[in-house]
């Protein structure tokens, strides 16, 4: 679906950003424009201001928040800002903003200068496995982990299933989950947070392949095709792995492999007539 679009246009806004200690110190004007994508479907028949997003009280978060804080950059006003409206503002999927500076001190007779902006909510499914210690355990403490993750919320979890290994097959049997996320990182910050929470876990990672004590893998992002050395999404692998497939068809039977184009059941079902 499109989403449907609110917008806020040159709104102004007297605050204290810029690089140069002058402009901290007497301002400036700055001139914000938002397009909020949300659906108003609700609002548009209903005609209930409650079921869509009020303009008036987003356009005076936007000008509290630059009057606020002071930034050295455009920048860094605009990804705070964006990250800040996404988290607080109910219903807004996706937003795209732009930040003018009229009077940036540059000396020379332009019209305006601005950083413009899109960020948005994803949605992310993640593996889980563990083979080592109490994987019960190691399985319940990712989930919570990774619900307390920086601009993160799990929001679906499967069931846990006792897997044999495959691959290297002379370990123990694994526990194996799915979860569904929404968050505000970007594949390769979404990954170094997996990371940190493996390792925290006790995760050494000596044999390829080899036992583990927690393993999360991401195994799509949106409709996301990525291949680069450090990270491949979808996950290489997902479609050959039953351990993975299983619990993945609890929470999102008909999500769609964007590059295979088989919905996880579809897969599944392949994969067992294989076998
Ligand atoms: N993970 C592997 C290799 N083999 N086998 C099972 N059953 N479950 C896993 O999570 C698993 C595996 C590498 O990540
Ligand atoms: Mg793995
Ligand atoms: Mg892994």
């Amino acid at each position: 679906m499109e989403w449907d679009k609110i917008k806020i246009e040159d709104l102004e806004v007297f605050a204290n950003h810029g690089v140069f200690p002058e402009e901290n110190v007497l301002g400036q004007k700055f001139v914000v424009s938002a397009v909020l994508y949300t659906d108003t479907r609700k609002a548009g028949l209903e005609d209930e201001l409650s079921a869509s997003i009020h303009y008036g009280e987003v356009s005076a978060f936007i000008t509290e928040y630059l009057k606020s804080h002071t930034f050295k950059l455009l920048e860094k006003i605009a990804e705070g800002l964006a990250e800040e409206m996404l988290l607080k503002v109910e219903g807004l999927q996706k937003v795209k903003l732009e930040i003018k500076k009229p009077w940036a001190p540059v000396g020379l007779p332009l019209k305006t200068v601005s950083v413009e902006i899109e960020r948005q909510w994803h949605t992310a499914y993640i593996a889980l496995g563990s083979n080592m210690g109490d994987s019960q355990k190691y399985l319940d403490e990712a989930v919570k982990a990774l619900d307390e993750v920086r601009n993160t919320k799990v929001e679906k979890v499967s069931g846990f299933i006792t897997t044999p290994p495959y691959g290297v097959t002379d370990q123990p049997d694994f526990l194996n989950g799915c979860l569904r996320l929404r968050t505000l990182l970007y594949p390769e910050e979404l990954l170094k947070e997996l990371n940190r929470i493996e390792k925290e876990a006790g995760r050494e990672r000596i044999i390829h392949w080899g036992p583990r004590t927690l393993d999360l893998d991401i195994i799509f992002y949106d409709d996301l095709v990525m291949e680069k050395d450090e990270l491949c999404i979808p996950h290489v692998e997902m479609h050959k792995r039953e351990f993975v497939l299983e619990p993945l068809e609890e929470i999102a039977p008909y999500k769609r492999h964007p590059v295979y184009g088989k919905t996880v059941r579809e897969m599944l079902e392949d994969l067992r007539e294989e076998k």
